[in-house]
């Protein structure tokens, strides 16, 4: 039974995290569920230079309502989450004000989301950490 020490450290090492679906270092996770009225309805913050949640797991075909706002900043953010295979075309400007996105994903896949913004020649605010994942699901 030499294979299973390995297995029984690697096995503990999970179990510190919680459980199989493990989140990443950095990763804050939301899995959202239809409402009453069948909306899967996900609020997600921004700032400089992050979203959170940055993993948003929803059901295929069932319509999802982002609720998207940034943290009120001299600096413009955006949301953009472009997956055409999924029936998915989001591409908006952010303010402190919430801003509500509506779709129905119609693909399972993970799909990225994130801001377009630059100043200038610097990095983009999506190379500095402002992007995330949607995950769809059967
Ligand atoms: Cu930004």
């Amino acid at each position: 039974m030499k294979a299973s020490v390995p297995c029984l450290v690697f096995c503990l090492g999970l179990a510190g995290y919680g459980h199989a679906d493990v989140a990443q270092p950095g990763e804050t996770v939301y899995r959202a569920s239809p409402a009453a009225d069948g909306v899967q309805h996900v609020r997600i913050e921004g700032g400089a230079y992050f979203f959170k949640p940055n993993r948003v797991v929803v059901k295929s075909n069932v319509p999802v309502e982002l609720t998207v706002s940034v943290a009120r900043s001299m600096v413009p953010h955006s949301f953009v989450l472009q997956a055409p295979e999924a029936g998915i075309a989001v591409d908006e400007d952010l303010s402190s004000e919430p801003k509500k996105i509506r779709f129905t994903p119609t693909a399972a896949g993970s799909y990225p989301f994130y801001c377009r913004n630059r100043l200038l020649f610097f990095e983009s605010h999506r190379e500095k950490g402002m992007e995330g994942v949607l995950d769809v699901v059967e």
